[in-house]
């Protein structure tokens, strides 16, 4: 991503200005929505709402934070927006905001499959390390000013990018299997929607190699950052939520099943 922002006409200063604000209301509403929500679904499957809540919080600071600076770094001269003389450190605020939420998204939807401790913990570990990696290894190219450095990180970070897409598609498709119809319903549609939302990340980073950074570009790839992560975290959070309460209506039929056998055997007197 570039440093420099260039010059914006007031239309498109104040699009993307609104579009942040906007954005951190609606993940302060999905704060509390997911508060509320917790509170459906059994205990075991909480840590995972929870997670989603944590991670709207966070992005709502990120976006009133780059709001400010966005608001900050331009001032209005003649009949255009002109940008400050300093850099706009965008590429170090968005990966230190994916660097908590990003593991969490993944550990968030692991907690909900409601799978045995032992591969909870062997998935959970596995797909954090793999994101931290992404996002590290991505990080040196964002800032890079040449494109051939760019394209190097990029490269080894797509590695464990694919690592994860591999563990979620074929490593997964064998437990989900033995879900419920309904679950295994609902965390397909949950791995489709990180799909095509991650996958919007990847292909923002390829953007500079094709174009200049002129005001519509940096417009579009702005709101286009946002409206990803609408999707990759607002959303994603509800759908998790989803698979919860499907698990906990599961187990709750379970629980009284057992019950009721034990009743019986009691009272056929064994
Ligand atoms: C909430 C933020 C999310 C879900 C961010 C996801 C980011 C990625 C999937 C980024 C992937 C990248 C590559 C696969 C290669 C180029 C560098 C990255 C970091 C943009």
């Amino acid at each position: 991503m570039t440093l420099t922002l260039p010059a914006l006409l007031p239309g498109q200063y104040s699009l993307v200005y609104y579009f942040f604000l906007a954005t951190a209301a609606i993940m302060v509403c999905c704060f509390f929505a997911q508060l509320v929500l917790s509170t459906k679904v059994m205990k075991w499957y909480r840590p995972a709402v929870y997670m989603s809540a944590f991670i709207v919080a966070v992005s709502a600071f990120h976006y009133i934070f780059i709001a400010m600076k966005w608001d900050d770094h331009y001032t209005l001269d003649g009949a255009m927006y002109q940008p400050a003389d300093t850099d706009f450190l965008q590429a170090l605020w968005r990966y230190a905001y994916w660097t908590p939420t990003v593991p969490l998204l993944l550990v968030s939807l692991v907690i909900v499959l409601n799978l045995s401790a032992k591969y909870t913990r062997s998935l959970s570990i596995r797909l954090s390390l793999a994101t931290v990696a992404m996002i590290a290894l991505g990080y040196p190219g964002e800032i890079a000013s040449d494109s051939n450095i760019r394209m190097i990180w990029g490269t080894i970070s797509t590695l464990p990018f694919i690592y994860i897409l591999y563990v979620l598609w074929a490593e997964l498709s064998l437990v989900e299997q033995d879900m419920p119809k309904r679950v295994a319903r609902l965390v397909r549609s949950s791995k489709i929607l990180l799909v095509i939302a991650w996958g919007f990340f990847p292909s923002v980073y390829l953007v500079p190699f094709f174009g200049s950074a002129t005001g519509g570009v940096e417009v579009g790839l702005q709101i286009g950052y946002a409206l990803a992560d609408w999707v990759a975290k607002a959303s994603f959070g509800f759908l998790i939520y989803a698979v919860a309460k499907a698990q906990s209506v599961e187990d709750e039929l379970y629980i009284q099943q057992h019950n009721a056998a034990l009743a019986a055997a009691a009272v056929s007197g064994d």
